[in-house]
């Protein structure tokens, strides 16, 4: 007998892993939901272009009844809360927003499958949780038992996030797991965050666009992979028998500094100590200095692992920026 069709529906799907998700559960023939917040999303477009396939709904993690009804609606046999404040930055700004949305969200979802699921255990979920949860790390590398020292309003509305979903598992027997992944990047990746600064600047600078690029802190650490590969560990945990919590990494770490050099190569410039500039606006109140995965659990559990190089990951997004760059000169 055909398998029925599994429905997975998605939070922050007009975020960078929300599109790479749904193309990965399209290919593996899934139905697949998109919540979408407010009543002209700018995003909206973006999404319906790109994923045709992906039916919409409407919806906020600040509101409770628009989640329970969108779960009603879609029925889904999976359900991934990929939807956040995802930036450090803004967290220390509007703080208590990012409690409401990053942290209260994620119980409010978990609140809407207990209500709608009642015990039945089809409803599967998938927390977004993050290495923003190390901080001020204990040990080095991170792994799944290593201690959270947050350093921010996100990394402590995402430690709340975490707690509730493991919680919600303990006590509800929901089949509900948390990925604790580290950066992941790529060309769809927010210009808000550090990659994606530089390699969108790099691309303007090599085209005679811009001159310099206004940076914070250079010497902090990150574990950088790529998010198409990650997103294939989200999927991974869920079809697991037991739900459990995972880190998603590559196991290797670099500095921005590192990062400046590859970007600034691919496009065949090697000294760009006179194309940087320190900005203190784009320093922040307390800062994570370093981050390592040690991805070992989800290698021998999932069979996941890092499949692109740091080197590949920033080529590939300097490769995309100097294309958009290039088109819009054309315009
Ligand atoms: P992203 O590009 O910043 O996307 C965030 C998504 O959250 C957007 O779709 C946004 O929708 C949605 N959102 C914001 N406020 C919302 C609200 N009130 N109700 C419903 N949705 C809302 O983030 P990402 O990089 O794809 O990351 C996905 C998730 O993984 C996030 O939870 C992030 O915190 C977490 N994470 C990311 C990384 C990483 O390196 N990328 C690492 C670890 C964990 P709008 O377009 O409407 O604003
Ligand atoms: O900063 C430094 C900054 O904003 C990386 C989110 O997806 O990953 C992301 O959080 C580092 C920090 O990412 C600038 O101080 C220097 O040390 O790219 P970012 P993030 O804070 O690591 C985690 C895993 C998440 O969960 C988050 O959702 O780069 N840095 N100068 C700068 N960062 C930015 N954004 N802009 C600068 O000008």
């Amino acid at each position: 007998m055909a398998q029925a069709q599994k429905r997975a529906l998605i939070t922050g799907i007009t975020g960078q892993d929300g599109t790479y998700l749904a193309e990965l559960l399209l290919s593996k023939n899934y139905q697949v939901y998109g919540l979408i917040r407010g009543q002209n999303n700018p995003k909206r477009a973006m999404v319906e272009q790109l994923l045709p396939a992906v039916e919409l709904v409407e919806g906020d993690l600040s509101d409770m009844g628009s989640l329970v009804a969108a779960l009603e609606y879609c029925q889904p046999d999976e359900v991934y809360n990929l939807g956040a404040i995802s930036f450090v930055a803004l967290s220390f700004k509007q703080p208590e927003l990012t409690g409401d949305i990053t942290g209260l969200g994620a119980l409010r979802l978990l609140e809407a499958i207990r209500i709608i699921d009642g015990g039945k255990g089809k409803m599967r979920f998938y927390q977004a949780s993050t290495s923003e949860l190390y901080g001020k790390v204990r040990e080095t590398p991170q792994n799944e038992l290593t201690p959270f020292h947050p350093r921010s309003p996100y990394g402590v509305a995402k430690a709340y996030a975490h707690y509730m979903t493991v919680n919600y598992r303990e006590s509800y027997g929901i089949h509900a797991s948390c990925g604790i992944l580290f950066n992941h990047e790529s060309p769809r990746r927010g210009h808000e965050f550090v990659t994606r600064k530089v390699t969108s600047m790099v691309a303007r600078i090599k085209l005679g666009l811009q001159k310099e690029i206004p940076l914070g802190n250079l010497d902090s650490k990150r574990d950088w992979g790529f998010a198409g590969d990650y997103v294939k560990g989200m999927w991974l945990m869920l079809q697991q028998d037991e739900p459990d919590d995972y880190v998603l990494a590559t196991g290797e770490t670099h500095s921005i500094k590192e990062l400046l050099d590859v970007a600034f190569k691919e496009v065949g410039i090697e000294d760009w100590s006179e194309s940087v500039k320190q900005d203190p606006r784009f320093m922040r109140p307390a800062e994570v200095d370093l981050l390592i995965g040690d991805p070992t659990k989800a290698k021998k559990v999932l069979g996941w692992q890092s499949e692109t190089s740091f080197e590949e990951l920033i080529k590939m997004m300097v490769k995309g920026d100097l294309e958009l760059e290039s088109q819009k000169l054309a315009k």
